[in-house]
């Protein structure tokens, strides 16, 4: 088992002291990240002490410790899963042979690109949520937001450290840029879409963890399967914390329910003069947001066709998720069919090499895993008596990467025309109003135990502590 060294001034288990060359460079990107940290990272809170889960190890048993701790001294670091003796590469054109400890020359420009655009996501969601502390419904809320933060932060040093441990120069002017890119700055976005979309209330908060930190989820699995062990090991560790973050998107969602049940029963429509009195989410608002997230999150996977995806999965940068419960992890002639536009403002079937349709494999996956915390929503309205079920949109709906990016369809994917769409799309996407009006129920609660109007307490509160612990201690 690797040795962990917590007290280093970048905690690692990686042996970061024994290789003098590349804690140097780290030193020297850290009180960049830390000037980051202070500028687009949670806006004040900084001396608070915020009860924390703090990675320790990478052993399943005992991963992790709770403890108040202010987020300037959480301990960022670098934590990659056990190494296995002998791994073999599971996939793709390299299956049967050992799993590469050095990133080959030919797939090296292919690797960094790869692991700067995960490494891209991480600082741009802390960045989109650095406002969000001052609206929290409560002190519980407060605290799950600065936990998915610092260990978005913590992703970033684990990427940081791939491109410095192993792309050289390259690697540390990219890690660099890591730290200049802004989510929504207009000449140095973020990468991916999804990433520069503004979140300024709990609504989107809570559908952003649900749906985009899922497909964090699905990239990182097909990354934990990948020829290049280090990226592999980094990348199973991370799937631990990113649990977590999908919960508080889950329940989160979850703890909408109650209030729209008990206020809205059989009044689905939000009528204009209710709005400031009902101190609840109506459910077509609810679905909107739905609709407008899960969406964004579909573009993420790329192209349905793409000869990207087929030479990452060839070559073995990237497999698909849970490769092992594929029967063939070769695919070498195989065929699948995917539904395109046909030109005619209808939908054909198009057949495709497996390896070109990876990233709709991975999307319809993701998709299904998607539809099951909806669900269980759906089972707390109805238990609440309330006749109304929220339905995921098709995955051809409202896209704009792939073959269905610049055609409207409705949230069915039946194909409409663009004048349809217009005169339509306040019926399935979040308007100005809707965000108005949800943006004006975002009240601060900070008294411990209670919560803002719109949204019921949780059930359990974090680590076995009572809903009225004091989680942040403001
Ligand atoms: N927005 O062949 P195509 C997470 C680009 S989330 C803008 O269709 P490919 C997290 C694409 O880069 C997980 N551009 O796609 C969650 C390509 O550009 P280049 C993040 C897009 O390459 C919450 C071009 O379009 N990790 O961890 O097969 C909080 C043609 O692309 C978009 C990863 O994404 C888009 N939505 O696959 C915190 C994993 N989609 O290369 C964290 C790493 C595509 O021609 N990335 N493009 O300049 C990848 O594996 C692949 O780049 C993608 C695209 C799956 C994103």
């Amino acid at each position: 088992m690797s040795t962990i060294d917590l007290q280093a001034k970048i905690p690692n288990n990686v042996s970061l002291a024994d290789n003098r060359q590349l804690q140097r460079a780290l030193e020297h990107w850290q009180p960049a990240f830390l000037r980051w940290w202070d500028e687009m990272g949670p806006s004040d809170f900084k001396a608070k002490d915020v009860y924390l889960r703090t990675a320790v190890g990478v052993d399943a048993s005992g991963w992790a410790q709770y403890g108040y701790t202010p987020m300037p001294d959480y301990r960022w670091g670098i934590f990659l899963a056990d190494q296995q003796p002998d791994r073999k590469i599971g996939f793709g054109d390299h299956m049967g042979q050992d799993a590469w400890q050095e990133v080959p020359g030919e797939f090296r420009s292919t690797f960094r690109r790869l692991i700067v655009t995960q490494g891209d996501t991480e600082p741009a969601s802390v960045e989109q949520q650095r406002l969000l502390g001052h609206t929290a419904p409560s002190l519980y809320d407060l605290r799950n937001l600065f936990q998915v933060n610092v260990e978005e932060g913590r992703h970033l040093w684990a990427m940081v450290y791939l491109l410095h441990a192993y792309f050289g120069r390259d690697g540390r002017e990219e890690a660099e840029e890591l730290l200049e890119r802004h989510s929504g700055d207009p000449d140095k976005p973020r990468i991916l879409g999804t990433f520069n979309e503004p979140m300024d209330n709990w609504l989107s908060f809570f559908m952003f963890t649900y749906f985009t930190d899922r497909d964090g989820k699905f990239q990182l699995k097909s990354f934990a399967e990948s020829a290049f062990d280090p990226l592999a090991r980094t990348c199973q560790f991370m799937l631990t914390e990113e649990a977590h973050h999908m919960f508080v998107g889950e329940t989160g969602v979850a703890h909408l329910l109650p209030v729209v049940g008990v206020q809205f029963l059989h009044h689905f429509q939000r009528a204009p003069d209710d709005a400031a009195d009902a101190g609840a989410i109506d459910l077509p608002t609810i679905q909107k947001f739905m609709n407008f997230w899960f969406t964004s999150s579909l573009d993420l996977f790329g192209s349905e066709a793409s000869s990207n995806a087929a030479n990452y999965f060839s070559n073995g940068l990237k497999a698909r998720p849970d490769e092992a419960k594929f029967a063939d992890h070769v695919e070498a002639d195989t065929t699948m069919t995917i539904q395109v536009p046909d030109g005619q403002g209808g939908v054909k079937d198009e057949s495709i090499a497996v390896r070109n349709g990876i990233n709709e494999i991975t999307r319809l996956e993701y998709a299904k895993d998607c539809n099951i915390g909806v669900t269980r929503w759906n089972m707390m309205v109805k238990r609440a008596g309330v006749a109304f079920e929220l339905k995921l949109p098709s995955t051809r709906f409202r896209r704009s990467v792939g073959a269905w990016a610049g055609t409207h369809t409705d949230p069915q994917g039946q194909p409409i025309t663009a004048a349809e769409f217009e005169a339509r799309k306040g019926e399935w996407l979040p308007s100005e109003d809707d965000v108005r009006f949800v943006k004006s129920l975002m009240q601060r609660v900070t008294e411990p135990g209670k919560m803002a109007a719109w949204i019921a307490p949780p059930d359990r509160g974090i680590n076995a502590q009572p809903v009225e612990y004091e989680y942040v201690k403001l």
